[in-house]
C-alpha cells in the first residue's frame, strides 16, 4: 500500500506534520504502508499537478485545500487554506471525516496529534518534543530573541536547514528521520551538519551585515540588504540586536524580485518583565486564558482564570499597568482584559472616581505624591460579566512598578 503525502515545504511544521502523520497513519490503518512524501511551495500558478495524487491514499498536510477525488486526507491551520470560495464549499460538504481544518492551532503538528488521540485514540509519546517545537517554531513562540537567533537548540538549528537547503531530498530524510528519532539526534547527523554548517555561517555573516547596516530611531530598526547579496535572513535577528525597538523595516533583494519588509518585536509588549501578573494563554479554544501571578502575596492566587469564551456568564479579569515608555520621557496606560469583557471593565473603573480613590489608597498614593510624573503601578481587577457586559468590579491586587 502506498501513501502519498503532500507537506509544506522548507517549513519546519511541514514536516513535523508529515512525519507525524505518517506515524498515525501507520499504527491505526496501514501497518505495512510505504510512505512517499512531496514537498509544495506556494505559488500564483496551479499548486496542485494532477500526478501529485498518485498513492493508493493521498494525503495533504499543513497546506492548502484541494477539490482533487483522489486526496484521501487533509489537515490544515492556516487562515488562508482556500484558494477559492468554491474549495471551500467542496470542503464544507465532505463526509469522509478526513478532512480537518482549524485555523485555531497554531501548529499543523498539533492539530493532527490533537485529532488522532481524539478520534482515533492515536498517542506517540516519543514525538511529544517534536510536537512542542513545531508549536513554537510555526507560532513564533520563542522565549525570547536568543533562542530564536542563537540557534542553540536542535530544532532551531533544524529549522535553519529545512529553511536554507535547496530542493527537497534534505527536507524528506529529515522527515524519515522525524517518524523515529530525537531532535537532537537529527541535528547531530554527520549528513545534516555538513548541510547545517554552511548555513550556519551565512546565518552569522548575515547578522554581522545587518548589524553594520542597521539604525534605529524612534524604536524602528531600518536596514538596507540590496547591495550585500543577502536574499533570506533570519527574521528576529533585528530584535536581537535592537532588544528595545518595536518595528523592523527592510528591504533585500534576490535574483527575480526585491522585497521590501515590514515586521514587529514580538518581545517588547510594552515591558512586560517588569510586570507581576502576566497573561498566559495555552492551545487556542482548549485551555482558559490566566494571569499568572509571578510573586504572589498572602492571600492572593497563584493564577487568576478568567471566561473560557467572550460572550459568557461569569468573572473575568483584567489588569490596568501604567508604565514608562521605552524612552522614558512618558507614560503608558495599558488596559489588558483576558476577554474583551475583562478590557472593557477596566476602561469603566478607571472612569469611576471612587475606584480611583481606592487604587490610590491600596497603592499608599498620596494626594501630594500623586501630582509626580513618575508614579508606575499595576493593578489586577475582577468584573462579574452577565452575558457579555461586565456589572460589578473589584481590585483584587496592586503592586508598585519600582
Ligand atoms: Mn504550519
Amino acid at each position: 500500500m502506498r501513501m502519498r503525502i503532500l507537506y509544506h515545504d522548507h517549513c519546519f511544521d511541514g514536516a513535523a506534520s508529515a512525519a507525524y502523520f505518517s506515524r498515525f497513519i501507520e499504527a491505526k490503518f496501514h501497518p505495512e504502508a510505504e510512505f512517499a512524501f512531496t514537498g509544495l511551495a506556494h505559488k500564483a500558478s496551479q499548486l496542485f499537478e494532477p500526478e501529485f495524487f498518485d498513492g493508493d491514499e493521498n494525503a495533504i498536510v499543513d497546506f492548502k485545500y484541494s477539490t482533487d477525488p483522489r486526496l484521501t486526507w487533509w489537515f490544515d491551520h492556516h487562515q488562508s487554506a482556500f484558494l477559492t470560495p468554491e474549495d471551500a464549499e467542496h470542503f464544507r460538504k465532505d463526509t469522509s471525516g478526513r478532512k480537518m481544518y482549524n485555523p485555531n492551532f497554531r501548529s499543523c503538528t498539533k492539530y493532527i496529534a490533537t485529532i488522532a488521540r481524539d478520534r482515533f485514540d492515536f498517542e506517540a509519546p516519543d514525538l511529544e518534543e517534536l510536537v512542542e517545537w513545531a508549536d513554537i517554531v510555526d507560532g513564533a513562540q520563542y522565549a525570547d530573541a536568543e533562542e530564536a537567533v542563537e540557534l542553540r537548540s536542535p530544532a532551531t538549528q533544524l529549522t535553519l536547514v529545512i529553511e536554507g537547503t535547496n530542493g527537497s531530498d534534505t527536507v524528506q530524510k529529515i522527515i524519515r528521520k522525524m517518524r523515529h528519532c530525537t531532535l537532537e539526534q537529527i541535528a547531530g547527523d554527520g549528513e545534516i551538519q555538513e548541510i547545517y554548517q554552511p548555513l550556519y555561517a551565512r546565518h552569522l555573516r548575515s547578522m554581522q551585515v545587518i548589524r553594520e547596516k542597521s539604525t534605529c530611531e524612534g524604536g524602528v530598526v531600518f536596514f538596507d540588504l540590496v547591495d550585500d547579496g543577502i536574499e533570506g535572513y533570519n527574521k528576529f535577528i533585528p530584535y536581537y540586536l535592537f532588544p528595545e525597538s518595536t518595528y523592523t523595516v527592510s528591504v533585500s533583494t534576490s535574483s527575480f524580485r526585491t522585497k521590501v519588509s515590514v515586521g514587529s518585536n514580538p518581545w517588547v509588549t510594552l515591558l512586560q518583565d517588569k510586570l507581576n501578573f502576566r497573561e498566559t494563554e495555552g492551545v487556542v479554544g482548549n485551555s482558559a486564558k490566566v494571569f499568572v501571578n509571578k510573586n504572589p502575596l498572602p492571600g492572593e492566587l497563584a493564577q487568576y482564570e478568567g471566561l473560557r469564551w467572550t460572550g459568557t456568564m461569569g468573572e473575568d479579569y483584567a489588569t490596568i499597568s501604567l508604565l514608562p515608555n521605552a524612552t522614558h520621557d512618558g507614560s503608558v496606560l495599558v488596559l489588558q482584559g483576558l476577554q474583551q469583557e475583562g478590557t472593557e471593565a477596566a476602561g469603566r473603573f478607571l472612569a469611576d472616581e471612587e475606584n480611583q480613590r481606592q487604587l490610590m489608597s491600596a497603592l499608599h498614593i498620596s494626594a501630594i505624591e500623586s501630582r509626580s510624573q513618575n508614579i508606575w503601578f499595576e493593578a489586577l481587577i475582577r468584573s462579574r460579566t452577565v452575558s457579555g457586559a461586565p456589572n460589578t468590579t473589584t481590585l483584587v491586587a496592586v503592586r508598585r512598578i519600582p
